[in-house]
């Protein structure tokens, strides 16, 4: 049972995260790397200030133009993910005709059933990727990544990864696809291969996303409007910003010498 977390609490959010985490880590979701990668999150998102910053929002305005331009897109899902945001991911293939694909970088067939069936139950259709059916491979990637839906990834457009470690984005755009990253290092070489790094927390990037693709819909955004929307968008200009916006607080805050 996780304890309970007073109301109080300064950094209840960040708390009530991790208990998402932990229990996600008991049921078998999340790779005991993945406990660690969400500390190396957890401390980018101290650097960020731990809110959508502008320049991610640029890049989830972009994102979201592209999911609904394309024909083919994909939202890779893995363990982090699947216990951090399982309704959201499934609200936002939902809303941009994506598919839901499981690609785990530690896989395994129980991990991969259990994601299934948290991604089931929070209302998910078809589920790509689980057991034989990834049995495409991405070119040249060694680790099981690699491995991945032939109705899925390995014919996807647009490829939608959060979390990722670092060799995958690299092969899928070898391979001509587009890919969006979610990753709050905008250091990372996930980050810095992907055309659009949305460099924020998966737990608020996943409902931005929502409420944007629901206004390009609500608007009635043409094709035409989308893709200039995508074309606009530089994704080295708005890395570059990220980490200027980061050299910015860490300089206010080293001249003010105090953070509360
Ligand atoms: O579920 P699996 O088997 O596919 O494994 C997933 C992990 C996360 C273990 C695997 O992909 C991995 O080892 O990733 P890395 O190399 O630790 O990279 C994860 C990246 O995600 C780092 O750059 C973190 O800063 C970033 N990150 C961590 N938590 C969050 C995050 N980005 C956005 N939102 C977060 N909550």
């Amino acid at each position: 049972m996780p304890h309970e977390i007073p109301e109080s609490h300064p950094r209840r959010i960040s708390l009530l995260t991790r208990d998402k985490l932990i229990a996600g880590f008991n049921n078998k979701l999340i790779a005991t790397a993945g406990l660690i990668a969400h500390g190396r999150g957890e401390a980018f998102d101290y650097l960020i200030g731990e809110v959508t910053t502008k320049p991610a929002k640029r890049s989830i305005d972009a994102a979201a133009a592209l999911l609904l331009s394309t024909e083919n897109a994909v939202i890779s899902v893995n363990g982090n993910v699947a216990a951090l945001t399982p309704e959201d991911v499934v609200v936002l293939a939902r809303l941009t005709a994506a598919a839901l694909e499981i690609n785990l970088f530690y896989r395994s067939l129980p991990r991969e059933l259990a994601i299934q069936k948290v991604l089931k139950a929070a209302g998910a259709g078809q589920v790509m990727g689980v057991g034989k059916a990834a049995g495409a491979l991405i070119p040249h990637l060694e680790s099981e990544r690699g491995k991945v839906d032939p109705r899925g990834i390995k014919k996807a457009d647009v490829v939608l990864v959060a979390l990722e470690d670092g060799d995958r984005t690299e092969h899928l755009i070898n391979m001509g696809k587009k890919v969006i990253a979610i990753d709050l290092n905008p250091f990372s070489r996930t980050a810095q291969y992907a055309q659009i790094s949305i460099v924020d927390n998966v737990v608020r990037v996943m409902p931005a996303l929502i409420e944007r693709v629901r206004s390009y819909l609500a608007k009635k955004f043409t094709q035409q409007d989308l893709e200039k929307i995508v074309k606009a968008y530089n994704n080295k200009t708005i890395l570059g910003n990220s980490i200027s916006l980061i050299n910015r607080r860490l300089t206010e805050l080293a001249q003010k010498g105090v953070f509360l």
